[in-house]
This record gives structure tokens, C-alpha cells and sequence, in this order.
């Protein structure tokens, strides 16, 4: 009789392809990069650490109501979508700004989501970082926790049989970032369980940053983290080195070959990270960790560092690029971000619209009530700020249906 006792194995390795001084550990692999692709990548992670920074002091100055940052993990979510095709499907948690970057949305995109002005598409209806785009094929963020990993496995699920149907187009994945805190819930077992028994074309990808807001991971878990989770649903697993955005780029193309196989075969990669700033704006990350524990991380690792460090190892890069980069992206940010906040807030009457097709009787009651109520009230509510004032709300109770 042998009892498995986890404490007893090996911790699962970590993939790494450069250390944290810039170097490729084995040469003759190499980083599968061109520089002018790696000097791309770089200038996202500089341009998302940028707007990271702005947007938590606009939020500091009452300028935005919320913000979340994604330091110490850029090198995940840009080195991720980087090493998948366009029409892979895409579902973030809310720490993965940096995937939409990559794929191309553009600051002002960014912008009018967090002001939740007229061009957001989400026309105000959630909370700012709460992106999607259905051109670049990103779900919009949902905030329920582990609620998109379900989704994937659906929708992989779905990609699965399309792949089947359409032979003439390029097979496609499903893609599903979520946190290692999210992994504690319920969703995150039931999905895995069913890619795997339906044998879907999903990557699941664990950002595993050392906390839940304030739950350290050793309160969320025992055994050896997230990774080994993924042999017990029958699934290719792999450890990975965050901060290393060359091998994060080359375990997802592998990853990626993986759920492709034979039709389908979802796979599980954890990449180890560590949460450098605050949870969110709405948190104090210094009430549960020490200062000493963030300066130590920033100090020794850190994903754009490591990539600066090869570059400059290369010869593409120096002290004048990167200040001249800094100074060009500042610049572009701070100028979307005060077009963004001039534009007017979206139709009030989209409070109420596209839930369902048409506008329930109760709806119409509470639209009528509403209007009712902003215009003996013109003090209180200043409706100029939206789209159109009152008309959305008039024109929404004169549609004959
Ligand atoms: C169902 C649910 N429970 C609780 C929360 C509150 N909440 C928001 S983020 C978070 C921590 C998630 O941690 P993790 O998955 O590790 O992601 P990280 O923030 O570290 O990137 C919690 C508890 C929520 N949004 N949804
Ligand atoms: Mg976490």
C-alpha cells in the first residue's frame, strides 16, 4: 500500500528560455523572436506600464472612478496573444489589458471604455477594464469571478465542431486567462472537467501572481499550485516563468499545437508571476504585505527589465531609445485620455436597452418614472452630460411596438 504524498515529490519545474539577467539559457533553442518583433513586443509592455501609471493617478485624482494594473504581468498577457493567430477566441479575466494591446485596441479604445463615454462599446454598462471587442474576437471581461472559464470551455467546445465544418479555414483555439485565486472557485473545476471530457481546443492560463486581493496563496491552496490540478483532469500541463516573455511565447505556440491535435486536447499552463501593485484601485495592498516584499520583487524580476536587458544585449537598445519611447507614449496617452474624457456619456436610455429585444411594459414604467424624475429635478441632474439629454428617454416612450 503506498499512499501518493504530494509533499514528498518534486515541486513541477518551471520553463524558462532566459534568465532574469536577459540571457538565453540555451543558445542553440534561442528566443524564436526577430528583434523587430521582440522591440514590438517591448513597446507594448513599456506603453501598458505607461498607461498603467496614468490611469492610477487619474483615478487618484477623482479623474476616473476605477482602474486595475496588470505590473509584473505585461509579459503574460502581451507575450500570449502574440503567439496566437488573430481569429483565436480570447476570454480575460481582468489583469490582461495587455492582450488587448497586442491585438491592436487602440488607446482611445481604452479611454472611452474607462470613461464609459458615448464611444464605449459597452455604452457605460460596466465597470472601467471591463473590455471586449468582438472585431478582435475578446469576450468582454466579466467581473463575477471564473465565470469566463465556463464560457471557454463552451465556446472551444464550439470552435471544436466549426473546425470540423469549415476544413477550408485555419483550425482555430480558445483561449482563457483567470488567477490563481479564481481557480478556487467551483467554474474553474466544472470547465476543465468538460474541455477535457469533450476534448475542446482550450488553453487554459493560470496567472498565478501570489494573491487573491488580500489572500496569500498559501491560504488559497495546498499541493503544488494550479499546474498540478491539470494531471488530475487528464490534461497536458506546463510551469512556466512569467517574467519571461520568450517562453511564455514559446509554451503557447506548443500549447496551442497541443489543443489542436487530433481534433482537440485542452491543455493547462501556469505562469508565475507576482502582483506588484495594489489589487485595484479600491485596494491598499500594504495593509497585508509588507512594503520590503514589493520593492524585493520590483528590485530582482520583472518582465520589461528582462526584455530591456536582452535587447540591450543584442545592440538594439539604449538609454536614448527608451527615453525617447517614454516621452512619445506619455504623450500619446495623456492626448487620448483627454479626448476621452471631453466626449458626452452615453444615451441615458441605455441604462434600460438591449436586454431584451423590445423594452418590457415594466421597463417603459421605469423609464417614464425616471424621466419624470430627472426633469422636476434639473438641479440634481445635470442631463446635458449625456448623449442627447432626455430625448433617448422620450423617444424609447413614443416607439410604438
Ligand atoms: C464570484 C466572485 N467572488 C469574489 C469576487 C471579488 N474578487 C474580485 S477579484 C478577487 C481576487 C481574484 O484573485 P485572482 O484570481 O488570483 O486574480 P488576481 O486579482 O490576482 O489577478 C476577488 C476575491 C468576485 N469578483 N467574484
Ligand atoms: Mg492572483
Amino acid at each position: 500500500m503506498e499512499f501518493i504524498r504530494p509533499s514528498e515529490h518534486n515541486a513541477i519545474p518551471t520553463y524558462r528560455v532566459m534568465d532574469q539577467y536577459g540571457q538565453v539559457i540555451n543558445k542553440e533553442l534561442d528566443v524564436e523572436t526577430s528583434d523587430e518583433e521582440a522591440l514590438t513586443l517591448y513597446k507594448n509592455m513599456v506603453c501598458l506600464s505607461i498607461m498603467d501609471l496614468l490611469m492610477f493617478e487619474a483615478q487618484r485624482q477623482g479623474r476616473l472612478s476605477f482602474y486595475m494594473m496588470s505590473a509584473g504581468e505585461e509579459g503574460i498577457a502581451i507575450g500570449t496573444a502574440s503567439a496566437l493567430t488573430p481569429a483565436d477566441v480570447i476570454f480575460c479575466q481582468y489583469r490582461e489589458t495587455g492582450v488587448f494591446m497586442q491585438r491592436g485596441f487602440t488607446l482611445d479604445q481604452f479611454m472611452n471604455q474607462l470613461f464609459a463615454n458615448s464611444k464605449d462599446y459597452g455604452q457605460g454598462r460596466n465597470m472601467p477594464v471591463h473590455y471586449g471587442s468582438s472585431d478582435l474576437n475578446i469576450h468582454t471581461v466579466s467581473s463575477p469571478l471564473a465565470t469566463q472559464i465556463p464560457h471557454a470551455a463552451g465556446a472551444a467546445y464550439a470552435v471544436k465542431l466549426q473546425n470540423q465544418q469549415q476544413s477550408d479555414k485555419e483550425p482555430r483555439v480558445v483561449v482563457c486567462f483567470f488567477g490563481e485565486g479564481a481557480a478556487s472557485e467551483g467554474d474553474f473545476h466544472a470547465a476543465l472537467n468538460i474541455a477535457a471530457t469533450r476534448e475542446a481546443p482550450a488553453i487554459f492560463i493560470c496567472r498565478n501572481n501570489g494573491y487573491a486581493i488580500s489572500t496569500p496563496t498559501r491560504d488559497q491552496y495546498r499541493g503544488d499550485g494550479i499546474a498540478s490540478r491539470g494531471a488530475g483532469y487528464g490534461m497536458d500541463t506546463l510551469r512556466v516563468d512569467g517574467n519571461d516573455i520568450f517562453a511564455v511565447r514559446r509554451a503557447v505556440k506548443e500549447a496551442r499545437k497541443i489543443a489542436l491535435e487530433d481534433g482537440g486536447k485542452p491543455v493547462l499552463i501556469e505562469m508565475m508571476a507576482y502582483r506588484v501593485g495594489h489589487h485595484s484601485t479600491s485596494d491598499d495592498s500594504f495593509a497585508y504585505r509588507q512594503k520590503v516584499e514589493v520593492e524585493d520583487w520590483k528590485r530582482r524580476d520583472n518582465p520589461i527589465t528582462r526584455m530591456r536587458k536582452w535587447l540591450e544585449g543584442r545592440g538594439v537598445w539604449d538609454e536614448e531609445k527608451e527615453r525617447e519611447l517614454r516621452s512619445v507614449l506619455r504623450k500619446d496617452v495623456l492626448k487620448a485620455f483627454e479626448k476621452a474624457e471631453k466626449l458626452k456619456k452615453p444615451a441615458i436610455v441605455n441604462a434600460f436597452a438591449g436586454v431584451y429585444e423590445e423594452l418590457t411594459d415594466e421597463a417603459k414604467a421605469h423609464i417614464a418614472e425616471l424621466k419624470d424624475i430627472l426633469e422636476r429635478y434639473p438641479n440634481e441632474y445635470d442631463v446635458d452630460q449625456y448623449e442627447g439629454g432626455l430625448d433617448s428617454l422620450t423617444q424609447a416612450l413614443e416607439k410604438k411596438q
